[in-house]
Order: structure tokens, then C-alpha cells, then sequence
């Protein structure tokens, strides 16, 4: 298409377009990074809480589907985090994405071997903190993400990140459509990460059922839970939710929420179980009325926001 919304972390991350694909557990796997990527976006493969193999196997798999610069997102919850880094900096891969806390302790590894880091980062203190450690650009993400989440809202969390930062930022949490990526712009960010919009495409191998969950969702069907347990987590509201939500009222102890919760995840994208199982979406899942391909997301995003650039110049420049 056309370069109008080329910004310095193309070249940083050596792709054509500023949309990074979220990294999803269970969801993002090798063939729907390499989709992102091969129509010029970046593909981000997750680690989430898998096994070192499959994380490996992955990304072997993204390397056999495309040539372009591809990401791991390591989520640093998991318990086999140190492993996933090591296996990182073995194959070489291009960038690495961290979700749900600091991964400050790697930073210099990656660093050394050439490998572009860009935490996400719910706050400006983590931003800046990463800044000092040589993130090369940070993804802020606000709450109306899915999955685990931060307090502050994409609106108000990215123009304080940009400027209290000298690096790229690049703003996730609520962004699907080309309103959403020029907002972005518009707030000082340098591209956007969307999840929930390409979880919902045709490449993503998630179950069918995730899909038709998202198709239907409308604006107010998301809720967070676990709240109580200091591990917030947006999710489609489901069975799983109410008896979660339930349990949380009734001060559950924090084992029992995090049972209920463990391996929820897996159930509901890989077994289809969408009531039992943990739908993670974003609150904007309720614009999301299609299954498209990776690439037409890429292209209508940038069609859209073309065009709306072109009214706002049209009624408000010169
Ligand atoms: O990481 C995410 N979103 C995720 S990870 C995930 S996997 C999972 N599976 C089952 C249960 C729970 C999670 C699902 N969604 N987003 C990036 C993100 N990171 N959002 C917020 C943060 C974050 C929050 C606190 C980063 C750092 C932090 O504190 C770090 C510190 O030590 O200050």
C-alpha cells in the first residue's frame, strides 16, 4: 500500500507498517505471527506458559513460513521463563516482547546478542525503569486490553509514557479499527500492538468457538477478574466469570481462584469450551464482526485511517 504511516520503529523492528500482532497465549502461534509478518506487520509468537519445546518448535515453524523479522512475547509469570529467554537468544530471534512483569534480569542478555527488547508496560514508572535497563521501545498497554491488565486506560497511560520516555512507544489496549491506530498516533505513539482483532482472523488457529464468541461479543461483555488476587485478568463473561466473580465476593481464598483459573486458558481456545473455559479478549471485541485474513486487518486499518486523516484535514486544516 503506501508508506503515509511509516514511523522510526519500522526501521527499528525492520518492518512496513507500525502494527504489531499482540502476543496471546494459546492463540498467537507460529502461523499466525508469520501471517502478520508477511503482510508487514510484526508477528508475535507467545511463549505464554508453555513448555520450552513447543516454544522452540514455534519458532523454528516462523522461520520455515517467512523471511521477515518476527517477535516471542515472553510472559514472565511462567515457571519456565528462564528457559524460554535461553532458547530465545539460541535461535536468534529477532525481537522479544515480555507481558506481566520485569523482565529487567534479561534485558542484558538480549541486549548483547543484538536482540531488539520492547517490555509491556502497564505504567510509567515500569517504562521508564526498562528505558534505563535499554528497552528499545516500550508497548503501553492500557486496561481495556484482554488478558492480564494494568489500573490506567490507553487514553490517558500512552501520552504520559511518551512523555516522560525518549524511546518508540507503541500503544495496545483497545485498538482494532484505523480510528483506533490514529488515536494512537494522535497520543504521541509510534504504532499500535492489536490482539483481540487478530485473534479473531482467519490464520489464528484458535478454536472456532473463540471466534464466534468474539463475533457476537458486544461493548459490555467483558469483565475482570481476579482482582482480589493481584492478578487482574479481562476476560469474556462466561461461566467461568460469574463463578469466579462469585468466589471472589465471597473471599475465596487466593489457591482456590487461581485453580479455578488454571488451565482455563487452554480450554477454551484449544477445547472450544467457552463456558468453562477463559475467553481472553479485549473491551473493543464488540466491534469485531468478522473473521478477515491477516492482511486485510493490516490493509483496512491503514485504509481507515488514511481516509479519516484526509476528513479531519479536509474540516479542521489550514
Ligand atoms: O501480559 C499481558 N497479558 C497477558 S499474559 C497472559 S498469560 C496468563 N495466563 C493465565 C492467567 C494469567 C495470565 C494473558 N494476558 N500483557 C502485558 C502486561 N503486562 N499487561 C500488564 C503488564 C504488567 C503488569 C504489572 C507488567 C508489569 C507489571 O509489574 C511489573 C513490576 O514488577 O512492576
Amino acid at each position: 500500500m503506501n508508506s503515509l504511516f511509516r514511523t522510526p520503529i519500522c526501521d527499528l523492528l525492520g518492518i512496513e507498517y507500525p502494527i504489531i500482532q499482540g502476543g496471546m497465549a494459546w492463540v498467537s502461534d507460529a502461523k499466525l505471527a508469520a501471517a502478520v509478518s508477511n503482510a508487514g506487520g510484526l508477528g508475535i509468537i507467545a511463549a505464554g506458559h508453555s513448555e520450552p519445546d513447543y516454544v522452540r518448535g514455534e519458532i523454528i515453524k516462523a522461520k520455515e513460513l517467512t523471511d521477515r523479522p518476527f517477535g516471542v512475547n515472553v510472559m514472565l509469570m511462567s515457571q519456565h521463563v528462564d528457559e524460554v529467554v535461553d532458547l530465545i537468544i539460541e535461535e536468534g530471534v529477532p525481537v522479544v516482547a515480555t507481558g506481566a512483569g520485569n523482565p529487567g534480569r534479561y534485558m542484558k542478555r538480549f541486549q548483547e546478542r543484538g536482540i531488539k527488547v520492547v517490555p509491556v508496560v502497564a505504567s510509567v514508572a515500569l517504562a521508564k525503569r526498562m528505558v534505563r535497563e535499554g528497552a528499545d521501545a516500550v508497548i503501553v498497554e492500557g486496561t481495556e486490553a484482554g488478558g492480564h491488565i494494568g489500573e490506567l486506560t490507553t487514553m490517558a497511560l500512552v501520552p504520559q509514557v511518551v512523555k516522560a520516555v525518549s524511546v518508540p512507544v507503541i500503544a495496545a489496549g483497545g485498538i482494532a479499527t484505523g480510528a483506533g491506530f490514529l488515536a494512537a498516533l494522535s497520543l504521541g505513539a509510534q504504532g499500535v500492538q492489536m490482539g483481540t482483532r487478530f485473534a479473531c482472523t482467519k490464520e489464528c488457529g484458535v478454536h472456532p468457538k473463540w471466534k464466534e464468541v468474539y463475533i457476537k461479543a458486544g461493548d459490555r461483555d467483558t469483565v475482570v477478574t481476579g482482582r482480589s488476587t493481584g492478578h487482574p485478568v479481562r476476560i469474556i463473561r462466561n461461566k467461568l466469570a460469574r463463578e469466579f466473580q462469585k468466589l471472589e465476593k465471597q473471599g475465596a481464598p487466593v489457591e482456590e481462584l487461581e485453580k479455578l483459573g488454571a488451565g482455563a486458558l487452554r480450554l477454551a481456545a484449544k477445547d472450544g469450551d467457552v463456558q468453562r473455559g477463559s475467553v481472553m479478549a479485549g473491551q473493543i471485541v464488540g466491534i469485531i464482526d468478522d473473521e478477515p485474513t491477516v492482511a486485510e486487518v493490516i490493509q483496512r486499518v491503514l485504509a481507515e485511517a488514511k481516509e479519516i486523516l484526509g476528513t479531519l484535514c479536509e474540516r479542521y486544516g489550514g
